[in-house]
């Protein structure tokens, strides 16, 4: 098959045709040169979503329930996008998903598109993908657009600095007994979910994020009115139970986000951060790609001892800069 220009399909993904969505976001997770324009073109065109990050401890119990909010949100008639983030393989996570998301029957629903990524241990477990992926399913019109990352090191916050809505999925039995209280948690979470709720012991698991919540409330300065309290949903996926409420507090967030003008502090949160990054890649690739050839120049000056390390450092750098423009 015929390799398509990407600007040719950015003509598709706003019509929101599934195979020019399906090959931007495979460009997007790629990150070729040659799609950066039109994924540029993508980011110019999104903004409409409302992003919702997904977040837990592994086996919490995300990806069924994403399943299921899934087709939640179809009942109201919007279209869902889902980014699953992988911190290990490209298959494993995925394919669970997709599973689950054909048990839902959404399989072939035009309403919703899934797709699994593998971060390839990118910083911070979020790839600079992840987020022009975000971009495609966007500009395509996807009205909620969540991303599925696993509780691990630095992921969830790092989702919770791209989302709108962080929701933070704790469930009973995973040994931690209380597994939200983990660094930074109480800020990062708009809502806690308590998922497995069938589980006899799911009670114990909502009253110590309750009291954590309450504990982690007197701590915050007084007089901080018309200020979102994260909920506490209580889900049963395999039931369905819990899914309706757990929606209307995701879109009660957004309205309060809306509604206080907090949404433009968050967008420009999420830009500033993805332009950060961005500039932190440009150095990484531009490093990579040329420091062999100015390297042999400075190791006479080290071996010498006229040149520290730290000197040479500051020319490599210097002369990097000038490499770049050349
Ligand atoms: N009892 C019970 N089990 C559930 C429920 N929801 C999910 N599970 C089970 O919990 C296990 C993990 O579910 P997943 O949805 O894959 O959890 P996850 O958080 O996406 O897992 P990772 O992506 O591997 O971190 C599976 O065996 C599910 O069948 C529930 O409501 N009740
Ligand atoms: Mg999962």
């Amino acid at each position: 098959m015929a390799y398509i220009p990407s600007r040719d399909l950015v003509a598709g993904v706003l019509r929101s045709e599934q195979r020019a969505v399906a090959r931007m976001l495979s460009r997007a997770e790629a990150g070729s040169d040659e799609a950066r324009q039109a994924l540029d073109d993508m980011f110019q065109h999104a903004g409409r979503a409302h992003i919702v990050g997904i977040t837990g401890v592994p086996g919490s119990g995300k990806s069924t329930l994403v399943a299921k909010l899934a087709a939640g949100i179809r009942r109201t008639g919007r279209r869902v996008g889902i980014v699953a983030v992988d911190p290990s393989s490209p298959f494993s996570g995925g394919s669970i998903l997709g599973d689950r998301i054909r048990m839902a029957d959404l399989g072939a629903d035009p309403g919703v598109y899934v797709r699994s990524m593998a971060t390839r241990g990118a910083l911070g477990g979020l790839a600079n993908g992840t987020l022009e992926s975000v971009d495609v399913l966007d500009a395509a019109g996807y009205d909620i657009v969540m991303i599925e990352t696993v509780g691990v090191g630095q992921d969830e916050v790092e989702v919770a600095r791209a989302a709108h809505t962080t929701v933070v999925v704790s469930a009973p039995g995973l040994g931690d007994d209380i597994q939200a209280i983990k660094a930074g948690i109480l800020e990062i979470a708009d809502v806690h979910v308590v998922s497995k709720c069938d589980r006899p012991d799911a009670n114990r698991t909502i009253a110590d994020i309750k009291a954590m919540l309450t504990l982690g409330l007197s701590l915050k300065p007084q007089g901080e009115r018309g200020r979102w309290s994260a909920p506490v949903i209580a889900t049963t996926s395999v039931r369905d139970e819990g899914v309706t409420e757990l929606l209307a507090a995701i879109d009660s967030h957004y309205a309060h986000l809306v509604a206080s003008g907090e949404i433009e502090q968050r967008r420009s949160a999420i830009n500033e951060r993805r332009m950060l990054r961005a500039a932190e890649e440009i150095l990484r690739s531009s490093f990579a790609r040329h420091r062999e050839s100015h390297v042999a120049r400075l190791m006479a000056g080290l071996s010498a001892r006229t040149l520290s390390p730290h000197a040479a450092a500051s020319r490599l750098l210097a002369d990097l800069r000038m490499g770049e423009k050349a």
